[in-house]
C-alpha cells in the first residue's frame, strides 16, 4: 500500500497537500511533515487549510507556509495528498470540487468508512494517528529524511490524537515512532506538551469553572453530559473554540462510560461524544449528522439544548442496554 502511493507522488512534481478543515494537532503535524519532506524530494508542493492555526499549534506555522485554497493556486497542482480525513468536503469547499478534476486525489487517513471518491491511498482506523501513518510512509523512503522540525510536527501529531499515548490505539510500535521522533528531533517532551497544553488565559480557567458547573450525570453516572450556551461563552468572554479538551473533565469520572459536551454554535447544537468502553460513539454520532471514532466523535442537533441532552443521552443509553 505504501510502497504504491510513493511511487505515484514520486510520479508528480507539483502537489497539493491539504489538511482538513478547522486542523487539530494530527492534521497540521502530518501536513507539515509530509509537506517539508516532499520539498525536500525537490517537488513543488502547496500546503491548504481553508481555516488558521489554532493559537496553541502557531508554533509549527513557521515550519512550513500553509494557505488558503486558492483555486487558481490549487489549479496550478498535478495531483493532491488529503490527510486526516476521508471524505473530500472535510477539507472545504475547493476541495471539495477536485473529485472531478481529472487529476489524481490521494488519502492518507485513520477514521472508519473512507468514502471511495480517492483514487489510492493509506486508511488505517486502526491507526491512533494519521501522523504515525506519515512516519512510516517517509520511512519507507529514507529513514535519515525526518529532519527537526518534521519530528516535532509528527510527534505533536501523535501525541494529540493518542491523548499524549493513552488511548487504546496505541501500540508498542507507537512509542518506537515517538522514541524515533525524539532522537531526530533533538527536544524534549514538555517543550512540545507545554506549547500546546500550558498556554490558557485566565478567561480558559473561568470557562471551564462555568462549564464543571453544568455537567448532569445519567443511567446511575455511567453517562455524563456538559452543556454550554452562547451566554456562558460570552459571559466567560470565550468562543467554541476555547472548549477545546474539556469534555475530558465529566469522561474523567470514575464511573462514566461516556461523556458527551453540548454547545451551542451558529444556531444549532455542536456535539463532542467521547466514550472509555465498549459504547461506540461513532455509531452514536450517526443518528446525529456526524462521525468520527469509535471513542471519540462528533455531531449536530437542531436544539434547543435541554432537548440535544435528551436525545443524545436516549439514544446512548439504547447501547448500554
Ligand atoms: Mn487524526
Amino acid at each position: 500500500m505504501n510502497s504504491r502511493l510513493l511511487k505515484a507522488l514520486k510520479a508528480h512534481q507539483t502537489i497539493g497537500v491539504f489538511s482538513h478543515a478547522r486542523p487539530d494537532g494530527d492534521a497540521l503535524g502530518s501536513q507539515v511533515a509530509l509537506s517539508i519532506w516532499l520539498k525536500n524530494m525537490g517537488k513543488n508542493i502547496f500546503a491548504f487549510n481553508p481555516d488558521p492555526f489554532p493559537d496553541n499549534l502557531k508554533w509549527m506555522e513557521p515550519f512550513f507556509p500553509v494557505q488558503q485554497p486558492d483555486a487558481n493556486v490549487v489549479n496550478q497542482c498535478e495531483a493532491y495528498v488529503f490527510l486526516d480525513g476521508n471524505k473530500l468536503d472535510r477539507f472545504g469547499e475547493v476541495a471539495a470540487q477536485l473529485g472531478s478534476s481529472g487529476r489524481p486525489c490521494y488519502m492518507i487517513d485513520h477514521h472508519p468508512d473512507p468514502e471511495m471518491e480517492f483514487d489510492d491511498g493509506i486508511s488505517r482506523p486502526d491507526i491512533g494517528s494519521t501522523a504515525e501513518l506519515v512516519y512510516d510512509l517517509i520511512c519507507e523512503h529514507d529513514s535519515s529524511a525526518v529532519t527537526a522540525e518534521m519530528a516535532k510536527a509528527l510527534y505533536a501529531g501523535i501525541i494529540t490524537d493518542t491523548g499524549s499515548l493513552r488511548f487504546d490505539s496505541v501500540r508498542p510500535q507507537t512509542h518506537r515512532i515517538v522514541a524515533d521522533l525524539l532522537e531526530s528531533g533533538g527536544f524534549s517532551p514538555p517543550e512540545i506538551h507545554e506549547a500546546i497544553y500550558d498556554n490558557n488565559e485566565i478567561r480558559h480557567l473561568k470557562l471551564l469553572g462555568a462549564a464543571l458547573k453544568k455537567i448532569e450525570l445519567f443511567n446511575s453516572n455511567q453517562l455524563a453530559t456538559m452543556s454550554v450556551t452562547q451566554a456562558t461563552l460570552d459571559e466567560a468572554g470565550c468562543t467554541y473554540a476555547d472548549l477545546e479538551g474539556f469534555v475530558a473533565y465529566p469522561l474523567s469520572l470514575k464511573q462514566t462510560k461516556a461523556a458527551f459536551l453540548l454547545c451551542e454554535k451558529d444556531g444549532r447544537i455542536k456535539l463532542s461524544l467521547r466514550s472509555k468502553s465498549s459504547l461506540d460513539v461513532n455509531k452514536l454520532a450517526r443518528n446525529f449528522e456526524g462521525g468520527g471514532h469509535q471513542k471519540a466523535a462528533g455531531g449536530w442537533h437542531d436544539g434547543p439544548i435541554e432537548q440535544a441532552v435528551k436525545d443524545v443521552v436516549d439514544q446512548a443509553s439504547k447501547q448500554l442496554n
